[in-house]
């Protein structure tokens, strides 16, 4: 008998509070310090969750940067709720529902001028394997299949399918598997602490470092090269705002040759910046975009590709019984999660949000930026509603004084992220300033006692 699945044991289990931690082999976590001491979520609501105990933690960080309304947000779990019971599931290849429909034009209407085509998929990692592949094949069907390269930027992070962490950039997430897709190459990363740290909002030095783009198109030549992707600001890295003109020099590099530009908005898309887009905050629209996280508020998995009409109708040749694009998931554009950013897409409309990041930025950058003096802080960074504190390492054991200001944090009752010796916050856009206050405030104490 399968003892998993055994219900009496289940019951027991619930009784006692003993279900075994061993069986799920938990992501980017360290699985054995954390099953030693669990941090489990039992609830969340607004700019909060609680624990299995009870305790109230306020979430400095949107879930994992995608809860952009809040959590348990009425219209959301309402519309999730009807899906459920109306239409669970739609085949997605040659099947549609009005809703998959509904919700592109919805995205298309908060999109940069001309990026009117949606390709939907269940995650950002998928979003980015489906922009490359997009690009590959888009100048292949316009006769230039000579154009397969793909460039990405160090320390960039676009997930973590092999794609991804081809073009990525982060070498953690890279050096253990092996050898990944060939004809890749990277422009060096725009962090630039000497000229830059402490910079509020755009730092004014690195425009020129766009131009690493062309070192690369001297050494590869522009024909073999299908598209560039970066985030507009890297994330996952440590939060890392893009320099006065760089995006912009980047696009100009990209239109000389014939480069497809692709923006990873996975974080930035979804008013994080203070507009729905980055494209729109640094004023520079790219070819192909994409997007997840915060198309759902984090409330079932989706992610979607944008891209711009020239790119689509590219494809849409031949006979119009043959499948134009030999790629989409199972659960492209699923019931529910368009359900849910349809909800989200509400939340965002009748409040604001998608700009509010935009009227919080003087008094969050404020706040963030008085942390500068605190021990071991070595740079601060903010743009809208998303700052990186980083951390001078403790020497031997690099990412353990964030850590230990995370673990600090936590235990005092507030959520925030950390990568490398970098603390990041991005709150829900639905922070309160007295929120802002409490997290900074608390912040600077666990830098303090972590000195
Ligand atoms: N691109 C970017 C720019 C991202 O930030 C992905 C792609 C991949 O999305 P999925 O949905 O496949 O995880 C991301 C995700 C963190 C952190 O705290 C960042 C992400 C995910 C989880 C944690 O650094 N970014
Ligand atoms: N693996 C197998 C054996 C499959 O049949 C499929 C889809 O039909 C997949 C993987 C891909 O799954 P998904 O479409 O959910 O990405």
């Amino acid at each position: 008998m399968n003892k998993a699945i055994d219900p009496a044991l289940m019951q027991a289990a619930e009784a006692t509070g003993s279900t075994s931690m061993d069986a799920y082999w938990m992501p980017f976590t360290a699985n054995r310090q954390f099953k030693k001491a669990p941090r489990l979520l039992a609830r969340s609501e607004g700019m909060f969750y609680w624990d299995d105990h009870g305790r109230q933690i306020l979430d400095a960080v949107s879930g994992l940067w995608c809860v952009n309304a809040g959590h348990a947000r009425p219209r959301i779990v309402k519309a999730i709720q009807e899906q459920a019971a109306e239409l669970d599931f739609a085949p997605s290849f040659q099947m549609g529902h009005p809703k998959a429909f509904e919700l592109a034009e919805r995205v298309v209407q908060l999109a940069p001028e001309g990026m009117n085509k949606v390709f939907f998929t269940n995650s950002g990692s998928e979003s980015v394997e489906t922009a490359l592949k997009m690009a590959i094949a888009y100048h292949r069907a316009r006769g230039e299949g000579s154009r397969t390269r793909l460039i990405g930027r160090e320390r960039g992070y676009h997930g973590v399918n092999f794609g991804g962490i081809s073009v990525g950039g982060i070498v953690t997430n890279r050096k253990m598997f092996g050898t990944l897709l060939a004809g890749v190459d990277h422009i060096r990363h725009t962090h630039d602490p000497a000229r830059n740290a402490f910079s509020v909002g755009q730092p004014e030095h690195g425009a020129e470092f766009a131009d690493d783009l062309e070192r690369l198109v001297g050494l590869h030549d522009a024909s073999t090269i299908a598209a560039v992707i970066v985030e507009p600001v890297a994330g996952s890295t440590g939060v890392l705002i893009p320099p006065k003109g760089y995006l912009q020099r980047l696009r100009d590099i990209c239109d000389k040759h014939g480069i497809l530009l692709i923006f990873d908005e996975v974080i930035t898309g979804f008013g994080r910046t203070g507009n729905p887009f980055g494209a729109q905050t640094f004023g520079v629209t790219p070819d192909l975009m994409t997007l997840a996280k915060g198309i759902t508020n984090g409330c079932v998995p989706m992610g979607a590709v944008l891209a711009k009409q020239k790119i689509h109708d590219v494809f849409m040749t031949g006979a119009e019984h043959l499948i134009e694009f030999f790629h989409g998931y199972t659960y492209s554009a699923h019931p529910l999660a368009c359900a849910a950013a349809l909800g989200t897409l509400d939340t965002y409309a009748e409040e604001g949000l998608l700009t509010r990041a935009g009227e919080l930025e003087g008094y969050f950058a404020q706040a963030v930026h008085s942390l500068k003096g605190e021990p071991n802080v070595i740079d601060i960074r903010n743009i809208g509603l998303v700052a990186g504190i980083e951390l001078a390492p403790i020497a031997g054991s690099p990412t353990k004084r964030a850590f230990d200001i995370f673990l600090d944090m936590y235990e005092k009752g507030i959520l925030v992220r950390t990568t490398g010796d970098i603390v990041a916050l991005s709150p829900s856009l639905i922070v309160e300033r007295a929120q802002i206050d409490q997290i900074v405030d608390m912040l600077r104490g666990a830098i303090r006692r972590a000195a």
